[in-house]
Formats: C-alpha cells, sequence, structure tokens
C-alpha cells in the first residue's frame, strides 16, 4: 500500500525514513511504501547517495539538494526475528506513528556512536515488541513501569545510555507515578512518549490523553470533561518540576514536524550522553488502526486536530547552562552487605554457612503460621526463615495480612529447602500452625497427610478432626502466660514445631532470634518458651503419636 506523507520539501538534513520501508523521495513529494520485503528492498539498501528515482521509471537522478537515505539503520537488527514468516515486516500496522519514531531514534543512536552502550526499555503498549527491532540492550518492563526499571539500570550502569520508551497510557495512566518521580530525580534517562491519545493494543479505551469529544471503546459517546475530566498534558506538567533538562512535544504531522522530532529525539539522547539528566520528547503519534482513519487522513489528524489540544513545544531546555549530574557511588563488593547492614555482627555467618548434608540436600519443607495480627504469627515465620538461611538451606518467607492494624487476620508462607525455591506461595503445607480457630478452620483441610497441626486449643472442632496426619491442641497462650508472658506463646509453638520437624539446628534458632529480637529480655523469655514446647511434643510423643519424619512425604 502506499502511504503519501505529505507534499511538502524535506530539508537536506532530515532524512525521513520510516522503519522498514522503502522510501521514494521527489522534489515536491514524499511517498512513503511501508510493508516491502527484505529482499525486494535489498537493490537499495545503499548508502545515502545524493540519488533520486523517478515515478515512472524508477532510474536514479542526480539531484544536489536531497540527501535520500535507503537503508536500515545500524542499530536495527537485519531481520526481525518475530515470527518464521513474518520476517519481512513489522508487526505494525501501515502509517503507524511507532515505526517512524524507531526510525528516529535508530538513527539518533546510530549518529551518537552509542549502539554498544544503549539499553531500551520497551513498555507495554503496541510498541512492547522493540526489542525485535533495535539491535541494542533490551528490557521489557510491566506496564508503565519503564521508569523505574531505567533508573535501576542507569544507577547501577551510569556509563549505559537508558532509553525507556513508552505509550500514553503506559506513561499517563498506569505509569503516571514512575514517570513523575523519576523526572523529578532527574534520572540521567531519555523517555521517547508516543502519544497516540487512546490505548491502542487493547482495541481503543481512552486514555487520560484521549482529547475532549474523542471516541473510544469507554467513551462511545466521546471524552466528556464532566465524566473523564480533561486531557492530561504530561509535557507541560513535567516541565513545572525543576530537575528535568529538556522536554519538547513534537508531531509526525507532515514532514515539517517529522524534520524536528527528528532532532528533538536526537538532542535528548544526546543530553544523556553528556550525563545532564533527564529529557522527554513527546511525540504525537498518528494510529490509523485504532483512530478507523486512511493513514494519510490520521497524519492530517495529528496535525489539524491533535495539535490544537497538545501545542508543539519546548516546555523546558537548560540543556546548555546545566552540569552534568554526579555519578552514583560505587556499589559495596556483595560480602560487606551484612556488615553494612549491621547484621555481621550479630552473628550472621558471612557469604552464608553451607552446612548441607545429604539429608538436607533432599529436604522441601512448607509452612504455613496464621492467626490473629498481633500473635507474633509473621515473626515465627521470620524465625524460621532467618533460622534456615543461617543453616545454609534456601528459605521464602511470604507474608499475607489484612489491612486492619489489630485484630486483623494474618499469616505467612515459609519454605526451607535444600534446592532452589521455585514459589514461596505454601497452598499445601507440611505443617500447619494455626494460633486461633478461625485460622485453623480455614487452613486445616489443607495439609498433607502425614504432616501436623499445632493448635493453639485445648480441644479440636469436630469438623477440623483428621485421622491421616498428626495433631496437637493445647492452650498455647495459657503455658505462656504462666511461662511470665501470654504473648511468647507462638514460641512455644515454635518448640513443638522444630521438635516435630527436627530440620534447624538449635544454634540457627538461637542465632536468628538474636537477630530479630532487639530486646535481651525477649530473647531470654523465648528460650525458655522453645524449650517448653519442644518438651510438649517429647512428652506427647512418649505417650501416643508417632514422630512425623520427612522421610513419611509422598
Ligand atoms: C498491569 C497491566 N494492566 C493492563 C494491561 C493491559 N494493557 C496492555 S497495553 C495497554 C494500553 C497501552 O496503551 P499505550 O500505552 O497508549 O500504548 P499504545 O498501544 O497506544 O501504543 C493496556 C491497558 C497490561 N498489559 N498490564
Ligand atoms: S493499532 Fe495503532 S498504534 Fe498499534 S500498531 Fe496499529 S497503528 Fe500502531
Ligand atoms: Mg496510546
Amino acid at each position: 500500500m502506499s502511504n503519501e506523507l505529505s507534499s511538502e520539501l524535506i530539508p537536506e538534513d532530515c532524512v525521513l525514513t520510516i522503519l522498514d520501508s522503502d522510501l521514494d523521495v521527489r522534489k515536491g513529494t514524499t511517498s512513503v511504501v511501508p510493508h516491502t520485503s527484505l529482499n525486494e528492498r535489498e537493490g537499495a539498501l545503499a548508502p545515502v547517495q545524493p540519488a533520486l528515482r523517478t515515478a515512472q521509471n524508477e532510474t536514479s537522478v542526480s539531484n544536489p539538494e536531497y540527501a535520500v537515505a535507503h537503508g536500515r539503520a545500524k542499530s536495527f537488527y537485519q531481520t526481525y526475528e518475530r515470527k518464521a514468516d513474518l520476517q519481512h515486516q513489522t508487526h505494525y500496522c501501515p502509517g503507524c506513528g511507532h515505526g517512524v519514531v524507531h526510525k528516529m531514534l535508530a538513527r539518533a543512536i546510530d549518529e551518537l556512536g552509542i549502539q554498544d552502550r544503549t539499553i531500551l526499555i520497551a513498555p507495554v503498549g503496541c510498541s512492547v515488541f522493540t526489542y525485535y527491532y533495535f539491535d541494542v540492550g533490551n528490557i521489557q518492563a510491566a506496564h508503565g513501569r519503564a521508569p523505574a526499571v531505567a533508573t535501576g539500570v542507569t544507577r547501577s550502569r551510569p556509563e549505559s545510555i537508558v532509553i525507556a520508551y513508552q505509550g500514553d497510557g503506559d506513561l499517563s495512566a498506569i505509569g503516571s507515578a514512575e514517570i513523575l518521580h523519576a523526572a523529578n530525580r532527574g534520572e540521567n534517562i531519555t523517555v521517547i512518549f508516543v502519544n497516540n491519545a487512546i490505548y491502542s493494543m487493547t482495541g481503543g479505551q481512552a486514555a487520560p490523553t484521549t482529547l475532549l469529544g474523542q471516541k473510544s471503546t469507554t467513551t462511545p459517546g466521546g471524552r466528556n470533561a464532566a465524566n473523564e475530566g480533561y486531557p492530561l498534558h504530561m509535557s507541560e506538567l513535567l516541565a513545572t518540576l525543576e530537575a528535568p533538562v529538556y522536554i519538547e512535544r513534537v508531531g509526525l504531522g507532515d514532514n515539517k514536524q517529522i524534520a524536528q522530532a527528528t532532532r528533538a529525539i536526537r538532542r535528548a539522547v544526546e543530553n544523556q550522553t553528556r550525563g545532564l539528566g533527564f529529557s522527554l520528547i513527546e511525540v504525537l503519534s498518528p494510529c490509523p488502526t485504532i483512530w478507523k482513519m486512511q493513514p494519510v487522513e490520521a497524519q492530517h489528524w495529528v496535525r489539524d486536530v491533535m495539535e490544537k489540544t497538545f501545542p508543539l513545544g519546548v516546555f523546558k531546555d537548560r540543556a546548555k547552562d546545566a552540569q552534568p549530574k554526579p555519578l552514583p557511588e560505587n556499589a559495596p563488593p556483595l560480602e560487606q552487605v551484612p556488615r553494612i547492614l549491621g547484621v555481621a555482627e550479630a552473628g550472621l555467618p558471612e557469604g552464608n554457612a553451607h552446612h548441607m548434608n545429604q539429608e538436607t540436600a533432599d529436604l522441601d519443607l512448607r509452612l504455613r503460621v496464621a492467626g490473629f495480627g498481633g500473635q507474633g504469627v509473621l515473626l515465627l515465620g521470620e524465625v524460621l526463615a532467618e533460622a534456615g538461611l543461617d543453616a545454609g538451606l534456601e528459605v521464602s518467607w511470604l507474608p499475607s495480612y489484612g489491612p486492619e492494624m489489630r485484630s486483623g487476620t494474618s499469616n505467612c508462607h515459609v519454605r526451607l529447602a535444600g534446592q532452589p525455591i521455585d514459589s514461596p506461595l505454601v497452598t499445601h503445607p507440611d505443617v500447619l500452625v494455626a494460633m486461633n480457630e478461625p485460622s485453623l478452620h480455614k487452613f486445616c483441610a489443607s495439609v498433607r497427610p502425614g504432616g501436623w497441626i499445632v493448635y493453639n486449643g485445648d480441644t479440636l472442632p469436630a469438623e477440623c478432626e483428621r485421622t491421616d496426619l498428626h495433631i496437637l491442641a493445647r492452650s498455647f497462650t495459657h503455658l505462656a502466660a504462666e511461662l511470665g508472658d501470654a504473648r511468647a506463646a507462638n514460641m512455644v509453638m515454635l518448640g513443638v514445631l522444630l521438635e516435630a520437624t527436627n530440620v534447624l539446628p538449635e544454634a540457627s534458632i538461637d542465632a536468628a532470634l538474636r537477630r530479630l529480637l532487639k530486646n535481651p529480655k525477649w530473647v531470654e523469655l523465648d528460650e525458655r518458651a522453645l524449650a517448653l514446647g519442644r518438651n510438649l511434643l517429647k512428652e506427647s510423643l512418649a505417650q501416643s503419636t508417632p514422630r512425623f519424619t520427612l522421610s513419611q512425604k509422598s
């Protein structure tokens, strides 16, 4: 198909190119033919030549007034390995602005000679596949999170050029917090913000940038300010912040706009090569498919309609006077981290003590601890996980609690294993520690046959009776109160659990307690509580119940 872009002349410094498109430039007319195949195009992949093709016979004529570039930027892959049978075309619709922006960005990367140190963060949206096109370092971020990911990259790799590429839904809706704070921190990143006033990839829902009156699947009658608010002017908003260096809105509405967009994108990336900080270029970009327009009509709509709501221009530019941001300090070596965090002194062996033996290599113990908030449910899980770490095991601890500050429910999933843990979720525990009756009701059926329930209550509710596992029911709260403080019930129950499972050395439990409990008074009480729990189980086993062993697992 043919897409007449404009009848305007192309300035010599503007090489108008479309990603994966052949180009035909004649005096007075520019036409672009998207989606030609790589093979078809091979002949045209020559370096920039002062040559033109006439529309009629495709022969070249020299004309020094124009410079025409055929071929792709060096920072694009030579083939687009998306699908075996579709490598000759991009995934973008004909007339889509994303391809044009890609080409501009690739050209800037080439010209600045930064391909080897560029890291491009792809968003969620129609441009999710940027990593299929750019032969640079690529990361795909969750929806809206590109500036946060870019922050991590630029801080850990300050020598890299980090470019966050985002759509308007991605940047101004779900990712509005990320962009605001990255800009406010003046991160040394470049953001390319492609605004097509709609969520295109998902089929045309309204975005914060949707124009008043514009129809979308979620505003079928047209966007109405009283209902959906006004279009969000992200460039203007971000320009009110002190930190950003350069913010400009450009468009793809005609060749003049495209030339300006090309310059702006290059400048934004160049600012980063100088270490100046945060630059953002917003590009008003056509989406013929979702706008339900022909490509040329969509392009004109950018210029004639979109631009009225989103005026083009520079909103902030202090690149001339800005000084390079100081580089972040080097991260400390990993082995120093425990000391810096203040945990080495409390007994954490530097670099983890691996007392792994054959028995623990096969270990995979799954535990669930549940009760009311305030009963020490999460602490019990933490002690297990910390002690497991100390013993050189793989561990996970996943807390789960409601929004209430007091008396809400609370539970945690703990895994102790000899091998790396695939998921921290424990749906069928080997051991359930139920610190109240609602928790027992909720989780008793989930315990694996052959496992254990340790229940904080003297009588087991009939519905929770199970004959295929071991159950120890006592009022641990009363026992702890007799010991000195009812709040130590969790540690009495932990003592039972430790005696039942027998996988953690006492020294590791002791080290974990000392690390987690700041008040020595509690360490002393909890150690007595643990001993009480261990003895309780020993006594009850001596009377009846067989000991639970790991080999019982199916
Ligand atoms: C967390 C999350 N929420 C929602 C979605 C669904 N989703 C995918 S793309 C998209 C909108 C993309 O719009 P935009 O950023 O404007 O990009 P465009 O497709 O228009 O280029 C949404 C809401 C998702 N993938 N992930
Ligand atoms: S739906 Fe719109 S934004 Fe998405 S690829 Fe097609 S034209 Fe581009
Ligand atoms: Mg969009």
